[in-house]
């Protein structure tokens, strides 16, 4: 067995063991009330550049008993929790067999000395365990061809602050597929424990500059450019440099990143030499009252691709776009963003763009209702011959939660109206409902899905009803306690003519049940 404990901020400790029987135990208690002091860039909600503001992890709360994670279906790397445990701790904890017998001598330390000045102030430690059951019915359009799986992922986060002005961050991650078919993209779902993440930062999220530099999470506005993907089992990371700027009321971060391959036949991920994201992000607030503009230009550029013409060279594609958005202007919110595209690969010209529009409003009553509209555009390619390229690309987005829940439909060749209501019967239980119709932007370009991968191509000479269908989706949410929730949901894609002409047909039903627990 394997035993290792970290004591963390204020009181707060963990308890780790690996038992040779593959069971790993966790288990945790504060002193008293505790602050946790998780970075924001290992934010294990992935919305790592938007630290929610009241967010206080744990205040006052107790999390008890051991919690059993059955590792023989994971295979946790003993070693690297090893060294993240000896990382945390300035007292010896052990990884070999032989240290073993050390570290049962040592107890974890108590709550008394967990107060003392003995506390190592300069780590942090966090972690979560989600678990998901996902079921699919009908891929393809198809009848009978029916899919179920568990989604499980195991993240450590560790910080360590040797100074007020540098913070070295690192998170291990592991995520497994039980049941899960051999899919050509199984990267998304399936990676054992690897490094997702590992920078360093100088600087303060106060100080007027600030530079990251390592495998760190981007993400950036509402996340439909540039996210961190948390709602896949594998999530996204970046290896980037990342120079920060604070004003008064103003924010402009400067990036250059190559986004990382989740591979489980790699031991750690790689990101592709030569596919290469540069951006310039801005945030100003207040220009129009109570909102934010984002003004923002990313480059996408990758090496050696071939075109419409069937020519290999670079491509450029340029994404310059402006944002606004706003909470609480009475009883109003709106979130819209106009973006252009442009650039080339080899001979081939981009010309692509998209837009999307959000208003939402909130009823002042027992149960909080907000109910919304979404239009979302999103050009294709008029021509898939004439060398102008003009499909819109949404690059590194979180799309999950934006164009219908089953996955189906991305933000490409695409018209796109949602409607909207969430509401809280409980104040522990949230519950929402999603009407989407979509329509193709033009019949002489596929249907895409939410990775921007083709999935139903038009028919010969092009689609003339561009009719893809409506989704109806309905989520639950239950938040038990600080440390776990629970949610699910299904959602019932309904074929409209575009499927109903060109793929079997039938209606695909997704449904979903997660529950996470984060220590
Ligand atoms: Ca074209």
């Amino acid at each position: 067995m394997f035993t290792g404990w970290c004591q963390m901020l204020k009181g707060a400790q963990v308890t780790m063991k690996i038992h040779d029987d593959g069971v790993f135990q966790v288990a945790g208690g504060l002193a008293e009330k505790p602050r946790r002091r998780r970075a924001d860039c290992l934010s294990a909600d992935g919305s790592a550049s938007k630290p929610r503001s009241g967010d206080d992890p744990d205040g006052g709360q107790t999390f008890g008993t051991f919690m059993k994670l059955p590792v023989s279906s994971f295979p946790v790397k003993r070693a690297m929790l090893a060294g993240a445990v000896w990382l945390l701790s300035s007292t010896a904890v052990l990884s070999s067999d032989d240290e073993e017998k050390k570290t049962a001598e040592k107890p974890p330390v108590t709550a008394d000395r967990a107060l003392g000045s003995d506390l190592p102030s300069w780590a942090s430690l966090a972690g979560e365990f989600r678990v998901r059951y996902e079921g699919r019915r009908a891929l393809g359009y198809r009848q009978g061809n029916d899919d179920g799986y568990g989604l499980i992922r195991t993240r450590l986060d560790l910080g360590i602050t040797p100074a007020s002005w540098l913070k070295f961050g690192f998170q291990g991650q592991d995520a497994n597929a039980p049941g899960i078919r051999d899919v050509p993209n199984i990267g998304v779902f399936r990676d054992g424990f690897d490094l997702r993440q590992a920078y360093a930062q100088i600087g303060s999220e106060r100080s007027p500059v600030m530079l990251t530099v390592g495998r760190q999470v981007l993400a950036y506005g509402d996340q439909r450019l540039v996210g961190a993907l948390n709602w896949t089992n594998t999530s996204r990371a970046f290896d980037a440099v990342k120079l920060q700027f604070r004003g008064e009321g103003a924010r402009v971060d400067v990036f250059s990143a190559q986004v990382v391959q989740n591979d489980p036949a790699v031991r750690i991920n790689r990101s592709m030499e030569g596919n290469n994201l540069h951006g310039v992000y801005g945030a100003i607030e207040n220009v129009l009252p109570g909102s934010t503009l984002e003004p923002y230009l990313l480059l996408r550029s990758t090496r050696s691709v071939v075109n419409e013409l069937n020519q290999r060279g670079d491509l450029n594609r340029y994404t310059m776009g402006l944002r606004a958005w706003a909470k609480g202007l009475g009883p109003w919110d709106y979130n819209l963003a106009l973006v252009r595209q442009w650039g080339d690969i080899a001979d081939a010209v981009i010309d692509a763009w998209g837009y999307y529009a959000e208003l939402g409003y909130s009823i002042d009553a027992e149960s909080s209702p907000r109910l919304y509209v979404h239009y979302n555009f999103g050009s294709g390619d008029e021509d898939g011959s004439d060398g102008r390229v003009g499909g819109f690309d949404n690059l590194y987005p979180t799309a999950h939660f934006l164009y219908g829940y089953n996955d189906l439909v991305g933000w490409r060749n695409l018209r796109n109206i949602r409607l909207g209501a969430e509401f809280k019967p409980h104040p522990k239980f949230g519950l929402q409902f999603d009407f989407h119709s979509f329509w193709l932007a033009t019949g002489n370009d596929a249907l895409y899905n939410v990775s921007g991968v083709l999935s139903v191509a038009p028919p010969p000479g092009g689609a003339t009803d561009l009719k893809v269908g409506n989704e109806l989706d309905a989520v639950f949410t239950v938040p038990v306690s600080k440390a776990v929730s629970l949610s699910g949901g299904i959602g019932y894609m309904i074929p409209g003519p575009f499927l109903k002409a060109n793929t079997p047909g039938n209606g695909n039903t997704f449904t979903y049940l997660v529950a996470s627990y984060k220590f």
